[in-house]
């Protein structure tokens, strides 16, 4: 686990932010550059750099929290779904290492967009789907 981070900081009341709901484990707040409206980032309080890191009953705790808050989100600022999503390590572009889940309103304006549109995606074949799935059955 990181010492600190700016999260941590944001936690602690030590940086300003817009926060939104907290309790004993999670906290959110507004993301400072918002994708859309509403744009909210939940976390866990203890500063967990990835996903993989975090004991289950505080991913439960992070994930509840998500979806309390997912439906608050929508309501205020009308958006009939969110995009959920993780940067789950430095390679797929986390900035902060401190575990964050954002919460992104989309809307039914034309401007939504599927994370299908950030992969070219990838042809496998049958019997490369069943590698793959031996690996991770493997690795657990
Ligand atoms: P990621 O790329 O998944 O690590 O996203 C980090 C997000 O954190 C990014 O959307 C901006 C947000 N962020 C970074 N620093 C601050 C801050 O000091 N305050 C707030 N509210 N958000 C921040």
């Amino acid at each position: 686990m990181s010492e600190e981070t700016i999260f941590t900081q944001i936690v602690a009341g030590e940086i300003p932010s817009h926060t939104v709901y907290e309790d004993e484990t999670t906290y959110a707040f507004l993301d400072v550059n918002p994708l859309a409206p509403g744009h909210t980032l939940v976390i866990p309080k203890e500063p967990y750099e990835r996903l993989n890191d975090m004991p289950t009953d505080l991913i439960g705790d992070v994930f509840e929290t998500t979806g309390q808050i997912a439906e608050a989100v929508e309501n205020a600022v009308d958006a009939p779904a969110t995009t959920i999503a993780i940067n789950n390590g430095e390679a797929a572009g986390q900035e902060v290492p401190h575990v964050h889940v954002h919460i992104v309103p989309q809307f039914e304006d034309g401007t939504a967009k599927p994370i299908h549109t950030l992969f070219d995606g990838v042809d496998l074949a049958d019997d490369e789907l069943a590698q793959i799935a031996e690996a991770i059955r493997s690795n657990q």
